[in-house]
């Protein structure tokens, strides 16, 4: 029998395409709830360094969507991990997988269930990489999630990184959005 994990966990795709919205280039892709159909889905997908500027993978617990209206996401917010462009080659695919590790394998303990999701931006101004949490007002919850990713990433402790508020994000299109939390 194969290896069970705690959640199903969903697959997205983006693809920007002008003649839909934002919400319609979402593509569910699949769902998996095994440590096996996870590398079985992983090794035939390209990795995202290979997808083009543009697009996303998003990894979030089945039932919600990749996006800030969804009712698991309104009062949340992410993690929020800015790339150079040297890092696309460098760094990009270990820190996708490693998320996804730490998603799937519950590494965020009591704080686990927090987490909604993470998602790969592409893009040719500088990757990024997310990581969504369900409630920005648990302050304990987002600090300790923030302190394991940095962690598990081995992004050293002078790196500083972000949590910003979805509702803060929506209404700051274009510029920069504050940070609620930093670590
Ligand atoms: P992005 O793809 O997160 O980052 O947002 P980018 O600016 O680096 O490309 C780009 C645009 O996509 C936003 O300004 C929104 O118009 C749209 N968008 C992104 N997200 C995450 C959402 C979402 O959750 N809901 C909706 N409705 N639009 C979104």
């Amino acid at each position: 029998i194969k290896h069970p994990l705690q959640n199903i966990w969903t697959l997205w795709y983006y693809e920007n395409d002008r003649n839909r919205s934002w919400e319609e280039n979402q593509r569910e892709i699949t769902s998996f709830d095994t440590v096996e159909d996870f590398w079985g889905l992983y090794n035939h997908i390209k990795a995202a360094s290979e997808l083009r500027q543009g697009c996303d993978y998003s990894l979030f617990k089945k039932g919600v969507r990749p996006m800030w209206e969804d009712e698991a996401n309104k009062h949340g917010g992410r993690w929020l991990i800015n790339l150079e462009k040297k890092q696309r080659t460098l760094d990009l695919d270990n820190f996708w997988l490693e998320i996804l590790l730490c998603l799937i394998g519950e590494a965020f303990d009591e704080y686990s269930d927090d987490v909604c999701g993470a998602v790969v931006n592409i893009r040719n101004k500088g990757d990024k990489i997310g990581v969504w949490t369900a409630d920005a007002s648990r302050g304990q919850s987002v600090m300790e999630i923030g302190r394991r990713l940095k962690e598990r990433l081995n992004i050293p402790q002078k790196v500083i990184i972000g949590y910003q508020i979805h509702k803060d994000t929506m209404n700051k299109s274009g510029s920069v959005t504050k940070n609620t939390y930093t670590i």
